[in-house]
């Protein structure tokens, strides 16, 4: 179930969007995203009631098509919805924390090694999320790319792990991606800087599936 969703997770905030960020959220669910990911950060992020306003908003289009709607870094935010889940970094609070406080609500947690991994499953994380896969311009702060290689090493490792790859990833290495032991891709400027969102989307959407039924 929760690999399924993790097919095609679009990771977004309004710092991503050329456009207004429900017209792309929109065209996003028209081409097949399995999964959503309010990720509001960066340089000229909303705070705030608008940043509330602008999360309902979305919550609302991922409801109407029953994707799961994930706040990043923001347990308040996410109660305050009643968001599908939250999703933290190894910086943000703590995961065991995270857990108590949102109960049976879906927790992912940001990883790059197996021991990261490890810790994850022990506060009962839903979802890891390793990355970055490659180098991704979208995350300022992002440590080195760790490449296909860590996807196999964890996979080796931990076998039925839910695990979404992020960082970089476009068209041309979804397919490696998933074939490395993934079980889906999770991408922001592959599909916030496509020139056609939906055809572009739903471009990826076949070829993680293909990959998917293959492996
Ligand atoms: N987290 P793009 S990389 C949000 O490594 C995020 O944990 C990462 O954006 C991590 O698809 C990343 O544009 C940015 O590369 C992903």
């Amino acid at each position: 179930m929760m690999k399924q969703k993790l097919s095609l997770y679009f990771v977004m905030g309004s710092v991503d969007c050329t456009k207004d960020p429900l017209a792309v959220l929109d065209e996003a669910i028209e081409g097949g995203i399995t999964m959503f990911q309010f990720r509001e950060k960066g340089k000229g992020a909303l705070t705030g009631v608008e940043k509330y306003r602008l999360a309902e908003k979305l919550f609302e289009r991922c409801l109407a098509h029953n994707i799961p709607f994930i706040v990043n870094d923001d347990v308040d935010l996410a109660l305050a919805l009643q968001a599908d889940g939250v999703h933290v970094g190894q910086e943000d609070e703590a995961a065991e924390r995270v857990r108590d406080r949102i109960g049976d609500r879906y927790l992912g947690v940001s990883v790059h090694n197996l021991n990261e991994v490890k810790q994850a499953l022990s506060a009962r994380a839903d979802y890891v999320g390793l990355g970055p896969i490659f180098p991704t311009v979208s995350k300022k702060d992002a440590k080195q790319a760790c490449g296909l290689a860590m996807i196999k090493h964890i996979r080796a490792h931990e076998k039925h792990v839910p695990l979404v790859a992020i960082g970089g990833i476009t068209q041309q290495t979804a397919k490696q991606v998933i074939e490395a032991g993934a079980d889906g891709i999770a991408v922001i400027s592959a599909i916030c800087r496509a020139e056609q969102i939906r055809e572009q989307t739903k471009r990826l959407y076949e070829i993680v599936m293909c990959a998917k039924q293959k492996g």
